[in-house]
């Protein structure tokens, strides 16, 4: 019905936490280390995120909200206007309201997030702004198989959109089967597989000074995002990291095409951590993010692999973004 905004929660087979600690003893027990980006995202690294995306040095929000706010209009003739948009990572949707602004009177939103509080509150928000529009919200971990409320697949015309390039953060190999289960989600058995369509942003291969320089703000604000992941491990776990002794670095791999983003241990130490011991030689790093670039050529053909076919990118002047257009 109109302005319904019933969260589906997420089914979940570990707790939170059991999830956190398990993922993160292991990472530590790799070598070299790890620890995957999408712990970044409690409370306090949402709103550093939040900081990082108007920094002077970090191009890719800006560029990408120019783009929409220039080509929305034409991204939406090519969806059409009755969509089912479903939204991964939808965070606070700013994006997505250039989106919606353009869309016809039987559009409807589904969006996916980690976060049922964020949700919650982007859902309302969304529901004053759009008081017709059908607003399903789920609580989920997209980067594990979830389902979606049943009607979406029977939906005439899903698109899924996934802004703000975090296809980068992914492997190419782990964005394929991203891409790839998006695709089988939009899709029964009985409806027509061009009626699925994707809109994703995606951050461009170039200048490694460009690129590294959004990585390693001169405020330190990605510093201190990047260390927040040992605040977060520190208090959800009772780790005994210490901060001061820890530093970040990012820096373009340009064979691989991607940023790579580590803490680094600036001393011989010992981290506690659920009855077990890590040692770190002075050097020794944790990788806790990938950032992978991409040409347009490059990322259709990964698409294509996924089972999609681009239809049309859209990029600002200086090709530093893309927002490109897919159908099943
Ligand atoms: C969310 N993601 C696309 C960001 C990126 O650029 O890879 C996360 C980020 N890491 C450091 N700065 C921003």
């Amino acid at each position: 019905s109109a302005g319904q905004t019933t969260t589906i929660p997420e089914p979940r087979s570990l707790s939170d936490d059991a999830q956190l600690r398990e993922d993160v003893l292991a990472g530590l027990s790799e070598m070299p280390r790890v620890l995957s980006s999408k712990y970044f995202y409690d409370k306090r690294g949402s709103s550093l995120f939040d900081s990082i995306c108007s920094l002077p040095e970090y191009y890719p929000t800006r560029t990408e909200t120019e783009i929409m706010e220039r080509d929305a209009g034409a991204m939406v003739s090519q969806i059409g206007e009755d969509v089912c948009i479903v939204e991964y990572g939808s965070g606070s949707s700013v994006k997505t309201r250039l989106l919606l602004d353009q869309v016809g009177p039987r559009a409807s939103y589904v969006p996916v997030d980690i976060s049922g509080k964020h949700l919650a509150q982007t859902a309302e928000e969304l529901s004053d702004r759009y008081p017709r529009m059908p607003i399903t919200p789920v609580v989920a971990d997209f980067t594990q198989p979830f389902e979606l409320p049943g009607w979406v697949a029977e939906h005439e015309n899903v698109c899924f959109y996934f802004p703000g390039s975090t296809i980068g953060n992914f492997t190419p190999d782990e964005a394929v089967d991203l891409l790839r289960r998006m695709r089988c989600q939009g899709q029964t058995a009985s409806n027509e597989p061009s009626k699925t369509g994707l809109l994703i942003g995606v951050d461009l291969h170039k200048d490694t000074g460009v690129l590294e320089a959004a990585y390693n703000d001169r405020e330190g604000v990605t510093a201190e995002f990047n260390k927040n992941m040992l605040v977060r491990i520190n208090r959800e776990l009772g780790a005994d990291f210490d901060l001061d002794q820890f530093g970040h670095t990012a820096i373009y791999n340009e064979a691989a095409r991607r940023i790579e983003m580590r803490l680094v241990s600036l001393t011989h130490q010992t981290v506690h951590l659920c009855g077990r011991s890590f040692e770190f030689g002075c050097g020794q790093t944790i990788r806790t993010e990938y950032s992978h670039k991409y040409t347009l050529d490059g990322f259709t053909q990964l698409a294509e692999t996924a089972g999609w076919s681009v239809r049309q990118a859209w990029t600002d002047p200086q090709s530093r973004f893309s927002v490109l257009f897919f159908r099943a």
